[in-house]
Parts: structure tokens; C-alpha cells; sequence
């Protein structure tokens, strides 16, 4: 069962019981420029927290921004930030001043650690975001930066704070579809959970294992397959400088990595580089962020003689929901529900449906879903069922078959997109009358961002405008959003009074 003890703080059990039992020499990460043990993790965090608290004034419950790519230093200072009692709000390393300010305002943030080279847009936020008053850097040599602080005499052992199982330790921040990005937030137990149900019941990974993967630690997606189920059974993570196929190839064969976390999309990009290449090392493949066409799944099946596990997680529920272990795997689905969990195909009013028939996806399972001061948790969590974005069937046994997404979110190569987001930053551009933006089919990528385009009056559109708006968007917000394709239309699909109409669109999108 998942009985935790009411006291408990997740990085004692997950950091700190290794070192009192004698694993502390394991490894616990590498990197392209260093290995630390857990032991060396663990002071690392000790250090860190100790910062944290006597010299930042940190106290429990107060939250604490995190801004890095996936690396050891992000790690410990996650970690130090949940043993010090504080609350994590990591943030993408690709946003923004203006997607950083609306989390830093949301959950009254005042203290940052950061990664010198990501600090800009950081500064840059606090112009809209005075919440934030206390910036500390790490790796670029400047004083009084975490490095210098952390070197502090008798800071190598702290004692964790004294949280309770559900206190809040983390707040993950999903993006948003049409309205702002909901605040999910999850307890110190739901880190545990996490890795005691899918870790323990599904991925089935062994001490021995070194874990490795692309998704950002800001996604828990990254967070939970990159740290906290190798933590969990001392096995080693693997943090290479370039996860991006096809460097990610490149860490796997370097590094020896024996289990990734990645999606679709980077199956596939792997896929066409794996000519000449030793990657057998892997052995356990999970794939999750997107769906994952039977395709993917055959042709890496083929290549690799590993099956991709599939899975759906969602930010309010921390981790991965659905999933097979590699012995019950159906081609083509996602799965069953993770043990621990309930899944069920819901109408629009809520009420299940019988199994065959597509519905929109509904969880409900012990890491979830608290929103963040927010109205919309009573449309989104009702009776505990967490009602997803995502339209599925069930089978008569018990497998989940995705059919498609219910919303306005685009999901192109593992990011969810909000095509709203994209449309109000196009329209800030002075050759825009109008515009609508949509997922459009991708062999690679899942979808693409697809704009509409009405220009103002006398403009007209060609390849030189495409890519003056596609920088515009790229400069204005994280780059990953901005529109692969772009046509010039002479007007779009309206209701009669006058809404765009992205149903429509996504109709012509489709083709
Ligand atoms: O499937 C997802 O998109 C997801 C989201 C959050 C955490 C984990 C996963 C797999």
C-alpha cells in the first residue's frame, strides 16, 4: 500500500536513505563533465538548502523558482528546495520574460536560483513580476553565486524540515489551452507515489539501471523518468549537456544509458541517425508526451528489437496514468490503467460510457489533482476524476486506445502549444489583420504549428513575410511555439458572432 508516515519529507527517503544504508558511494548522476555519488549528491543538497535557508531566509512553504537546462545543479537545488520545506516552481529553460512572470505572480514567487547563462529573461520578468526580488545565479563565476555560498564552512549537513506527507512540495504549471496555465500541486507523498506505482508496477527499472531522456525537469514528465524513479531504487541519471536527437544517440552510446524517457518525436528522429550506431545498451524505452502512432512503435520495434512503452501522464497527475508493462503490451494503445489508478471514457456530462465508444478521458488516482487557486478545478476534478483534454475508448479488456485531443492545444513533438498564445503574439505584429492557428498533421512531429494569416490591407504574403513572422514569434515567445507553417488567407471561419472558429480550421488543417 501507499501508507506513508504523516511526517515526511520525499528527499530523505529518496536521497538520504541511500547514504544511511550504505549506498551512498552508487552513482547517483552523470554528466558530460562529472559523476557525483550519492553521497556527494547528497552533501550538494545539504549545502544548497543550507543557503537556501540561513542566507536567502527561506522558510517552509515559501516557493522557489528554479531556471536551468537538466543538469546536476538543477538537480540538487530542486532537491534542496523540497528537504529545506520550500516549495519548487521549475520553469522551462526556453520561456520567456513574459511566460516567466505569469507563474512568478501566480504562486508569489520572491526567491530564484538560476543558471547564469538563462538569467536575462529572468531579469527581464521581474519588470511585470516585482514579486520576484531575489535572484541567485550559479556557473557564472560572479560573487556572492551559489558556488561561493554553498562553500560556506558547516554547511554540509542539514536537517530536513519537518513536512508533513501532504504538504505542498511542488507546483507544476501546465500550459495553457485558452486561458491562463493552471498551478498543479503536488505533496511530498505524491513524489513517492509516483515511482511506487508506475516506477515499481509498470517500468520495473533495476538499481543497475542508468536512466536517460530529453524532456525538461520542469516538465514532471522529465522530473519524474530523469530523477525521482532512479533516485527511488539508487540507480544512476544520466545528464548530458545535448539531448536533442540526434545528440541524444550520441549520450546513449557514450554514456551507456540503459533506460530513456523521450517522445515519440524523438523515436523518430532517431530513428533515421541509428546507421552505424551502438545504443544496445538500452533496454527499457518509455515514450509518452504525445501520442505514439503503431507505426513508431513497429519501426522502433524493428530497429531496435525494443518495445516502446507507451504512457499518459498529465501534469495534475504528476506522472504517467496509463501505461503496459513491457510483458502486456498492446501495439497501438496506450495501456492500462497504472496500478494504484482508475481510468474511465466519460461523456459530456460526465457520465461513463460503455467501452467501445470514444469519450473524454477521466483519471483519478492518489497524485492528483489540486489546482493552484483556481475556478477552473470544479470544471476540470469532479469527485476526484481529473477530466483530461483527451478523447479515448476502451476496450472490452481494459485497454485505453487514444483517438484524439479534445481541446485547443496543439502537441507538436512532445510541447503542448496553446494556439491562442500564438495567435495574440502574431496579431502584435503590424502586418497582421487576423489570424488562427492550429495543429496540422506531422509524420514527425506529432503536429505542427499552423498559422492563418490575414494581412492588413495592401500587404501580400510571401516566403520572406513567412519568416519575418515566424522570427517575430520566435523572439517574442519560447521558440519551440512558433509557426511551421504559415498561409496567407483572405479570411477565416467565424460564427456568426464573429469567434474564430478553430474547429474549422483544424478541418482545413487536416486536408
Ligand atoms: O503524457 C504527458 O504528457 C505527461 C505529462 C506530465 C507528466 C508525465 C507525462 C507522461
Amino acid at each position: 500500500g501507499l501508507d506513508y508516515p504523516e511526517r515526511l519529507n520525499a528527499v530523505t527517503e529518496l536521497l538520504d536513505r541511500h547514504v544511511a544504508d550504505g549506498r551512498g558511494e552508487r552513482i547517483a548522476i552523470v554528466s558530460d563533465h562529472a559523476s557525483w555519488s550519492y553521497a556527494e549528491l547528497a552533501e550538494q543538497v545539504n549545502r544548497i538548502a543550507n543557503v537556501l535557508t540561513r542566507d536567502l531566509g527561506l522558510v517552509p512553504g515559501n516557493r522557489v523558482l528554479l531556471r536551468a537546462a537538466n543538469t546536476p545543479m538543477m538537480v540538487a537545488s530542486y532537491l534542496a528546495a523540497i528537504k529545506a520545506g520550500g516549495v519548487v516552481v521549475a520553469t522551462m529553460p526556453m520561456l520567456r520574460a513574459g511566460e516567466l512572470a505569469y507563474p512568478i505572480r501566480k504562486a508569489q514567487i520572491a526567491l530564484a536560483l538560476c543558471d547564469h547563462r538563462l538569467v536575462d529573461d529572468l531579469k527581464a520578468a521581474q519588470k511585470q513580476a516585482p514579486e520576484l526580488t531575489r535572484i541567485v545565479t550559479w556557473g557564472g563565476g560572479t560573487q556572492g553565486d551559489l558556488e561561493a555560498l554553498v562553500a560556506q564552512d558547516g554547511y554540509e549537513l542539514f536537517e530536513a524540515a519537518d513536512t508533513a506527507r501532504d504538504d505542498v512540495c511542488l507546483i507544476g504549471f501546465t500550459s495553457g489551452t485558452t486561458g491562463e496555465p493552471k498551478g498543479t500541486m503536488h505533496f511530498h507523498q505524491d513524489l513517492l507515489a509516483i515511482c511506487d506505482c508506475y516506477g515499481a508496477r509498470v517500468l520495473k527499472a533495476s538499481p543497475e539501471d542508468r536512466f536517460i531522456g530529453s524532456p525538461p525537469l520542469a516538465f514532471t514528465f522529465g522530473l519524474g523518468g530523469l530523477v525521482l524513479f532512479p533516485m527511488r531504487i539508487s540507480a544512476a541519471m544520466v545528464l548530458p549537456d545535448k539531448v536533442a536527437p540526434p545528440d541524444l544517440i550520441t549520450a546513449i552510446e557514450r554514456h551507456k544509458a540503459s533506460v530513456c524517457f523521450t517522445a515519440p518525436t524523438a523515436y523518430r528522429a532517431m530513428l533515421d541517425k541509428l546507421e552505424g550506431r551502438d545504443i544496445t545498451s538500452l533496454r527499457i524505452c518509455v515514450s509518452a508526451g504525445e501520442n505514439l502512432p503503431k507505426a513508431t512503435f513497429d519501426a522502433w520495434k524493428t530497429a531496435t528489437d525494443l518495445p516502446l512503452m507507451d504512457g499518459i501522464g498529465a501534469t495534475e497527475m504528476l506522472h504517467i496514468f496509463i501505461g503496459a508493462p513491457r510483458e502486456a503490451i498492446r501495439p497501438g494503445s496506450t495501456g492500462l490503467p497504472v496500478p494504484g489508478y482508475e481510468a474511465r471514457i466519460v461523456d459530456a456530462e460526465g457520465k461513463e460510457v460503455p467501452d467501445g465508444t470514444p469519450g473524454r478521458l477521466a483519471v483519478r488516482g492518489p497524485t492528483g489533482c489540486r489546482y493552484l487557486a483556481d475556478a477552473r478545478q470544479g470544471k476540470y476534478v469532479e469527485k476526484g476524476w481529473n477530466i483530461t483534454g483527451d478523447t479515448y475508448l476502451r476496450d472490452a479488456d481494459g485497454y485505453f486506445w487514444y483517438q484524439a485531443r479534445s481541446d485547443d492545444m496543439i502537441i507538436s513533438a512532445g510541447y503542448n502549444i496553446a494556439g491562442p498564445e500564438v495567435e495574440a503574439c502574431l496579431l502584435m505584429h503590424e502586418a497582421v489583420a487576423e489570424c488562427g492557428v492550429v495543429g496540422a498533421p506531422c509524420p514527425d512531429r506529432g503536429q505542427i504549428v499552423k498559422a492563418y494569416v490575414v494581412l492588413r490591407a495592401g500587404l501580400r504574403g510571401d516566403p520572406a513575410l513567412v519568416k519575418t513572422l515566424q522570427e517575430h514569434v520566435k523572439a517574442a515567445i519560447a521558440p519551440y511555439k512558433y509557426p511551421r507553417a504559415v498561409e496567407f488567407v483572405a479570411a477565416l471561419p467565424k460564427t456568426p458572432t464573429g469567434k474564430l472558429q478553430r474547429f474549422a480550421l483544424r478541418q482545413i488543417a487536416r486536408g
